[in-house]
Protein backbone atom coordinates (compact mmCIF):
# COMPACT_ATOMS: atom_id res chain seq x y z
CA UNK A 1 0.00 0.00 0.00
CA UNK A 2 2.95 1.70 0.22
CA UNK A 3 3.00 3.44 -2.93
CA UNK A 4 -0.57 4.76 -3.17
CA UNK A 5 -2.18 7.71 -1.62
CA UNK A 6 -5.33 8.70 -1.96
CA UNK A 7 -5.33 11.54 0.28
CA UNK A 8 -2.99 14.77 0.75
CA UNK A 9 -3.27 18.10 2.38
CA UNK A 10 -0.96 21.19 0.59
CA UNK A 11 -0.01 24.70 0.70
CA UNK A 12 0.15 26.87 -2.52
CA UNK A 13 0.24 30.51 -2.84
CA UNK A 14 -0.21 32.57 -5.80
CA UNK A 15 2.84 35.30 -6.73
CA UNK A 16 2.82 38.63 -5.83
CA UNK A 17 1.68 41.39 -8.34
CA UNK A 18 4.94 43.83 -8.73
CA UNK A 19 4.73 47.33 -7.92
CA UNK A 20 4.20 50.09 -10.20
CA UNK A 21 7.21 52.25 -10.84
CA UNK A 22 7.04 55.69 -10.79
CA UNK A 23 9.93 57.24 -12.79
CA UNK A 24 10.00 60.29 -14.79
CA UNK A 25 12.15 60.68 -17.99
CA UNK A 26 15.39 62.06 -17.85
CA UNK A 27 17.18 62.75 -20.81
CA UNK A 28 19.84 65.46 -21.88
CA UNK A 29 18.05 68.43 -23.31
CA UNK A 30 14.89 67.58 -21.81
CA UNK A 31 14.26 69.30 -18.65
CA UNK A 32 10.94 68.40 -17.88
CA UNK A 33 10.82 65.09 -18.97
CA UNK A 34 7.23 63.28 -18.35
CA UNK A 35 6.43 60.15 -16.16
CA UNK A 36 7.70 56.86 -17.67
CA UNK A 37 6.87 54.52 -14.72
CA UNK A 38 6.00 50.89 -16.23
CA UNK A 39 3.10 49.08 -14.56
CA UNK A 40 4.57 45.93 -12.15
CA UNK A 41 3.57 42.42 -13.71
CA UNK A 42 1.08 40.11 -12.31
CA UNK A 43 1.79 37.34 -10.28
CA UNK A 44 1.74 33.55 -11.07
CA UNK A 45 -1.45 31.62 -10.97
CA UNK A 46 -1.31 28.17 -9.19
CA UNK A 47 -2.83 25.90 -12.08
CA UNK A 48 -3.94 22.00 -11.44
CA UNK A 49 -3.47 19.67 -14.15
CA UNK A 50 -4.52 16.43 -14.78
CA UNK A 51 -2.37 13.73 -16.41
CA UNK A 52 -3.17 9.88 -17.01
CA UNK A 53 0.22 9.36 -16.44
CA UNK A 54 -0.05 9.53 -12.83
CA UNK A 55 -2.06 7.13 -10.53
CA UNK A 56 -1.85 8.20 -6.89
CA UNK A 57 -0.86 11.46 -5.16
CA UNK A 58 2.59 9.68 -3.83
CA UNK A 59 4.63 12.65 -5.28
CA UNK A 60 2.98 14.67 -2.87
CA UNK A 61 4.28 13.22 0.05
CA UNK A 62 7.52 14.63 -1.02
CA UNK A 63 6.66 18.40 -1.81
CA UNK A 64 3.70 19.94 0.44
CA UNK A 65 3.82 23.58 -0.63
CA UNK A 66 3.43 24.95 -4.06
CA UNK A 67 4.20 28.69 -4.61
CA UNK A 68 4.19 30.78 -7.76
CA UNK A 69 6.67 33.11 -9.08
CA UNK A 70 6.33 37.13 -7.92
CA UNK A 71 5.45 39.82 -10.69
CA UNK A 72 8.59 41.64 -11.20
CA UNK A 73 8.26 45.85 -10.37
CA UNK A 74 7.24 48.16 -13.27
CA UNK A 75 10.79 50.59 -14.12
CA UNK A 76 11.55 53.63 -16.03
CA UNK A 77 11.45 54.21 -19.62
CA UNK A 78 7.70 52.80 -19.30
CA UNK A 79 9.48 49.08 -19.37
CA UNK A 80 6.73 46.69 -17.23
CA UNK A 81 7.86 44.38 -15.14
CA UNK A 82 7.50 40.82 -16.07
CA UNK A 83 4.76 38.50 -14.83
CA UNK A 84 5.79 35.79 -12.05
CA UNK A 85 5.39 32.18 -13.28
CA UNK A 86 2.75 29.92 -13.17
CA UNK A 87 3.37 26.77 -11.35
CA UNK A 88 1.37 23.48 -12.74
CA UNK A 89 0.68 20.93 -9.75
CA UNK A 90 0.14 17.69 -11.75
CA UNK A 91 -2.85 15.34 -10.14
CA UNK A 92 -4.10 12.49 -11.80
CA UNK A 93 -7.45 11.77 -13.11
CA UNK A 94 -10.13 12.33 -10.81
CA UNK A 95 -8.53 14.24 -8.20
CA UNK A 96 -11.19 16.70 -6.04
CA UNK A 97 -9.40 19.73 -4.53
CA UNK A 98 -10.97 21.14 -1.64
CA UNK A 99 -10.42 24.20 0.42
CA UNK A 100 -9.65 23.31 4.19
CA UNK A 101 -10.62 26.42 5.62
CA UNK A 102 -14.10 25.70 4.93
CA UNK A 103 -14.13 22.20 3.46
CA UNK A 104 -15.65 23.76 0.51
CA UNK A 105 -15.00 21.62 -3.17
CA UNK A 106 -12.69 24.13 -5.79
CA UNK A 107 -12.90 21.34 -8.56
CA UNK A 108 -12.42 17.78 -9.82
CA UNK A 109 -10.04 17.30 -12.18
CA UNK A 110 -11.65 14.22 -14.83
CA UNK A 111 -9.86 14.74 -17.98
CA UNK A 112 -6.68 14.16 -19.13
CA UNK A 113 -4.56 17.74 -20.20
CA UNK A 114 -7.46 19.47 -17.80
CA UNK A 115 -6.15 22.86 -16.59
CA UNK A 116 -7.53 24.87 -13.57
CA UNK A 117 -6.32 28.02 -12.35
CA UNK A 118 -7.19 27.44 -8.83
CA UNK A 119 -4.75 30.51 -7.32
CA UNK A 120 -4.47 33.83 -9.31
CA UNK A 121 -1.95 35.48 -8.49
CA UNK A 122 -1.86 39.45 -7.49
CA UNK A 123 -2.51 42.00 -9.99
CA UNK A 124 0.60 44.03 -10.94
CA UNK A 125 0.62 47.78 -10.02
CA UNK A 126 0.01 50.75 -12.25
CA UNK A 127 3.14 52.87 -13.48
CA UNK A 128 3.22 56.75 -12.87
CA UNK A 129 2.65 56.88 -16.41
CA UNK A 130 -1.19 55.34 -16.37
CA UNK A 131 -2.26 58.70 -14.24
CA UNK A 132 -0.96 61.52 -16.41
CA UNK A 133 -3.58 63.77 -17.45
CA UNK A 134 -4.58 67.08 -18.66
CA UNK A 135 -4.21 68.20 -15.05
CA UNK A 136 -1.19 66.45 -13.69
CA UNK A 137 1.56 65.76 -16.22
CA UNK A 138 3.76 64.73 -13.83
CA UNK A 139 2.38 62.64 -11.12
CA UNK A 140 4.00 60.98 -8.43
CA UNK A 141 1.27 58.20 -7.97
CA UNK A 142 1.24 54.64 -9.00
CA UNK A 143 0.08 51.82 -7.14
CA UNK A 144 1.42 48.68 -5.47
CA UNK A 145 1.13 45.32 -6.48
CA UNK A 146 -1.70 43.33 -5.05
CA UNK A 147 -0.52 40.21 -2.48
CA UNK A 148 -1.15 36.75 -3.57
CA UNK A 149 -3.07 34.41 -2.17
CA UNK A 150 -2.41 31.55 -0.25
CA UNK A 151 -4.75 27.85 0.56
CA UNK A 152 -4.39 25.35 2.54
CA UNK A 153 -5.84 22.48 0.37
CA UNK A 154 -6.57 18.47 0.52
CA UNK A 155 -6.60 16.51 -2.71
CA UNK A 156 -9.02 13.21 -2.76
CA UNK A 157 -8.04 11.34 -5.06
CA UNK A 158 -11.68 9.33 -6.68
CA UNK A 159 -10.53 7.32 -9.58
CA UNK A 160 -12.78 7.31 -12.58
CA UNK A 161 -14.25 4.39 -14.43
CA UNK A 162 -16.81 2.98 -15.84
CA UNK A 163 -17.39 -0.10 -13.98
CA UNK A 164 -15.92 -1.30 -11.30
CA UNK A 165 -15.80 -5.25 -9.88
CA UNK A 166 -16.56 -5.27 -5.90
CA UNK A 167 -16.95 -8.52 -3.42
CA UNK A 168 -15.20 -10.55 -0.61
CA UNK A 169 -11.31 -11.11 -1.10
CA UNK A 170 -10.02 -13.80 -2.96
CA UNK A 171 -12.88 -14.11 -5.21
CA UNK A 172 -11.31 -13.56 -8.24
CA UNK A 173 -12.03 -9.88 -8.76
CA UNK A 174 -8.09 -9.32 -10.07
CA UNK A 175 -8.15 -12.84 -12.37
CA UNK A 176 -11.39 -11.33 -14.17
CA UNK A 177 -9.58 -7.64 -14.37
CA UNK A 178 -6.70 -9.37 -15.74
CA UNK A 179 -8.44 -11.67 -18.17
CA UNK A 180 -10.73 -9.44 -19.96
CA UNK A 181 -8.52 -6.00 -19.85
CA UNK A 182 -4.86 -4.53 -20.34
CA UNK A 183 -4.68 -4.86 -16.86
CA UNK A 184 -1.72 -6.26 -15.19
CA UNK A 185 -3.28 -6.53 -11.68
CA UNK A 186 -1.73 -9.47 -9.69
CA UNK A 187 -3.38 -12.51 -7.92
CA UNK A 188 -3.12 -14.92 -5.40
CA UNK A 189 -4.33 -17.44 -3.28
CA UNK A 190 -5.00 -15.34 -0.49
CA UNK A 191 -7.23 -12.51 1.05
CA UNK A 192 -5.81 -8.59 0.50
CA UNK A 193 -3.96 -9.49 -2.56
CA UNK A 194 -5.05 -6.36 -4.16
CA UNK A 195 -4.18 -3.36 -1.75
CA UNK A 196 -4.77 -0.17 -3.88
CA UNK A 197 -7.25 -0.32 -7.11
CA UNK A 198 -6.33 -1.36 -10.49
CA UNK A 199 -7.35 -0.16 -13.38
CA UNK A 200 -7.86 -1.52 -17.01
CA UNK A 201 -9.70 -0.93 -20.31
CA UNK A 202 -11.94 -3.57 -22.13
CA UNK A 203 -11.87 -2.85 -26.23
CA UNK A 204 -15.23 -3.84 -27.14
CA UNK A 205 -16.69 -3.56 -30.35
CA UNK A 206 -17.60 0.05 -30.29
CA UNK A 207 -16.29 1.42 -27.34
CA UNK A 208 -13.53 1.60 -24.49
CA UNK A 209 -14.55 0.61 -20.80
CA UNK A 210 -12.52 1.35 -17.59
CA UNK A 211 -12.84 -1.06 -15.28
CA UNK A 212 -11.76 -1.10 -11.90
CA UNK A 213 -10.61 -3.94 -9.34
CA UNK A 214 -10.33 -2.74 -5.77
CA UNK A 215 -9.67 -4.23 -2.38
CA UNK A 216 -11.75 -6.71 -1.21
CA UNK A 217 -14.29 -5.87 1.54
CA UNK A 218 -14.78 -8.12 4.08
CA UNK A 219 -18.06 -8.56 7.24
CA UNK A 220 -17.54 -5.84 9.27
CA UNK A 221 -15.62 -3.76 7.15
CA UNK A 222 -18.00 -0.40 8.13
CA UNK A 223 -16.15 -1.49 11.59
CA UNK A 224 -12.64 -1.13 10.11
CA UNK A 225 -12.03 -4.68 9.63
CA UNK A 226 -9.75 -6.03 6.84
CA UNK A 227 -8.92 -2.56 4.67
CA UNK A 228 -12.26 -0.79 6.11
CA UNK A 229 -14.16 1.24 3.65
CA UNK A 230 -11.75 3.53 2.55
CA UNK A 231 -11.18 2.01 -0.51
CA UNK A 232 -14.89 2.20 -1.35
CA UNK A 233 -14.81 6.13 -2.30
CA UNK A 234 -13.15 4.67 -5.40
CA UNK A 235 -15.99 2.73 -7.34
CA UNK A 236 -18.84 6.00 -5.82
CA UNK A 237 -18.16 7.48 -9.60
CA UNK A 238 -18.23 4.13 -10.94
CA UNK A 239 -21.40 3.68 -13.80
CA UNK A 240 -22.02 0.48 -12.89
CA UNK A 241 -20.65 -2.17 -10.29
CA UNK A 242 -20.04 -6.03 -10.87
CA UNK A 243 -20.47 -7.99 -7.81
CA UNK A 244 -18.30 -11.08 -8.01
CA UNK A 245 -19.51 -14.22 -5.85
CA UNK A 246 -16.99 -17.27 -4.99
CA UNK A 247 -18.46 -20.82 -6.03
CA UNK A 248 -15.44 -22.57 -4.48
CA UNK A 249 -18.11 -22.60 -1.16
CA UNK A 250 -19.80 -25.43 0.31
CA UNK A 251 -23.38 -25.48 -0.85
CA UNK A 252 -26.21 -22.68 -2.07
CA UNK A 253 -26.52 -21.39 1.22
CA UNK A 254 -23.07 -20.08 1.70
CA UNK A 255 -23.35 -18.63 -1.98
CA UNK A 256 -26.45 -16.67 -0.99
CA UNK A 257 -25.23 -15.72 2.11
CA UNK A 258 -22.14 -14.24 0.82
CA UNK A 259 -24.31 -12.56 -1.47
CA UNK A 260 -26.15 -11.11 1.65
CA UNK A 261 -23.49 -10.33 3.63
CA UNK A 262 -21.57 -8.61 0.86
CA UNK A 263 -24.67 -6.50 -0.07
CA UNK A 264 -25.09 -5.29 3.64
CA UNK A 265 -21.55 -4.24 3.83
CA UNK A 266 -22.00 -2.31 0.90
CA UNK A 267 -25.74 -0.36 1.92
CA UNK A 268 -23.41 0.39 5.36
CA UNK A 269 -21.48 2.48 3.41
CA UNK A 270 -23.89 3.77 0.87
CA UNK A 271 -27.65 2.94 0.25
CA UNK A 272 -27.20 3.76 -3.57
CA UNK A 273 -24.57 1.76 -4.27
CA UNK A 274 -26.74 -1.26 -4.25
CA UNK A 275 -28.79 0.06 -7.16
CA UNK A 276 -26.01 0.34 -8.78
CA UNK A 277 -24.90 -3.51 -9.36
CA UNK A 278 -26.07 -4.39 -12.98
CA UNK A 279 -24.48 -7.95 -13.30
CA UNK A 280 -23.45 -10.97 -10.77
CA UNK A 281 -20.69 -13.07 -11.45
CA UNK A 282 -20.38 -16.04 -10.33
CA UNK A 283 -16.68 -17.55 -10.24
CA UNK A 284 -14.72 -20.82 -9.50
CA UNK A 285 -16.92 -22.77 -11.47
CA UNK A 286 -14.46 -25.61 -11.73
CA UNK A 287 -14.42 -25.77 -8.14
CA UNK A 288 -18.27 -25.76 -7.70
CA UNK A 289 -20.30 -29.26 -5.79
CA UNK A 290 -23.40 -28.00 -6.15
CA UNK A 291 -24.22 -27.55 -10.07
CA UNK A 292 -27.19 -28.48 -10.12
CA UNK A 293 -28.44 -26.06 -7.12
CA UNK A 294 -26.79 -22.79 -9.14
CA UNK A 295 -29.91 -21.64 -10.50
CA UNK A 296 -31.61 -21.77 -7.20
CA UNK A 297 -29.65 -18.36 -6.58
CA UNK A 298 -31.51 -15.35 -7.52
CA UNK A 299 -29.34 -12.58 -6.74
CA UNK A 300 -31.61 -9.67 -7.40
CA UNK A 301 -34.40 -8.91 -9.81
CA UNK A 302 -33.75 -8.42 -13.44
CA UNK A 303 -29.86 -8.44 -12.74
CA UNK A 304 -28.30 -11.18 -14.68
CA UNK A 305 -26.08 -13.82 -13.35
CA UNK A 306 -23.23 -15.24 -15.58
CA UNK A 307 -21.07 -18.48 -14.23
CA UNK A 308 -17.82 -18.57 -15.20
CA UNK A 309 -14.44 -20.10 -14.65
CA UNK A 310 -10.98 -17.66 -14.67
CA UNK A 311 -8.90 -20.42 -14.42
CA UNK A 312 -10.57 -23.10 -17.36
CA UNK A 313 -11.51 -19.78 -19.10
CA UNK A 314 -15.37 -20.87 -19.06
CA UNK A 315 -17.75 -18.18 -19.53
CA UNK A 316 -15.62 -15.96 -20.67
CA UNK A 317 -17.42 -14.77 -23.88
CA UNK A 318 -20.62 -14.80 -22.49
CA UNK A 319 -19.32 -12.13 -19.73
CA UNK A 320 -17.92 -9.69 -22.83
CA UNK A 321 -21.63 -9.79 -24.18
CA UNK A 322 -22.90 -9.23 -20.88
CA UNK A 323 -20.43 -6.23 -19.89
CA UNK A 324 -21.55 -5.06 -23.27
CA UNK A 325 -25.00 -5.19 -22.86
CA UNK A 326 -24.54 -3.52 -19.42
N1 LIG B 1 -9.92 -22.66 -9.22
C1 LIG B 1 -10.07 -21.39 -9.55
N2 LIG B 1 -9.29 -20.44 -9.01
C2 LIG B 1 -9.46 -19.16 -9.36
C3 LIG B 1 -10.42 -18.77 -10.32
N3 LIG B 1 -10.34 -17.44 -10.48
C4 LIG B 1 -9.36 -17.00 -9.64
N4 LIG B 1 -8.82 -18.05 -8.97
C5 LIG B 1 -7.75 -18.02 -7.98
O1 LIG B 1 -8.26 -17.45 -6.79
C6 LIG B 1 -7.24 -16.72 -6.10
C7 LIG B 1 -7.70 -15.32 -5.83
O2 LIG B 1 -7.83 -14.61 -7.05
P1 LIG B 1 -7.66 -13.03 -7.13
O3 LIG B 1 -7.99 -12.66 -8.54
O4 LIG B 1 -6.35 -12.61 -6.59
O5 LIG B 1 -8.82 -12.60 -6.14
P2 LIG B 1 -9.27 -11.12 -5.67
O6 LIG B 1 -10.74 -11.15 -5.59
O7 LIG B 1 -8.66 -10.10 -6.56
O8 LIG B 1 -8.64 -11.07 -4.21
P3 LIG B 1 -8.21 -9.78 -3.33
O9 LIG B 1 -7.28 -8.98 -4.15
O10 LIG B 1 -7.56 -10.38 -2.15
O11 LIG B 1 -9.47 -9.08 -2.99
C8 LIG B 1 -6.01 -16.79 -7.01
O12 LIG B 1 -5.16 -17.81 -6.55
C9 LIG B 1 -6.58 -17.14 -8.38
O13 LIG B 1 -5.67 -17.87 -9.18
C10 LIG B 1 -11.22 -19.80 -10.91
O14 LIG B 1 -12.08 -19.58 -11.75
N5 LIG B 1 -11.00 -21.06 -10.48
MG1 LIG C 1 -7.32 -8.67 -6.13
Amino acid sequence: MASFLDYMEIDIASGDGGDGSASFRREKFVPFGGPDGGDGGDGGNVIFFGTKDMKSLRDFENKRFFKAGNGQNGRSSKRFGKNGRDIIIKVPLGTEIFDLENESKLTDIIFDGEKVIILKGGKGGLGNTKFKSSTNRSPRKYTEGKKGNRKRISLNLKIISDISLVGFPNVGKSSIIRKITNSKAVTGNYVFTTLSPNLGVYKSENDNIVMADIPGLIEGAHLGKGLGHSFLKHIERSRYLIEVLDLSCNDINELKKQHKVFLNELIMYNKKLKDRIKLIILNKMDLCTFRNDIKKFVGAKGIPIITISCMKDTGIDKLKKAIETI
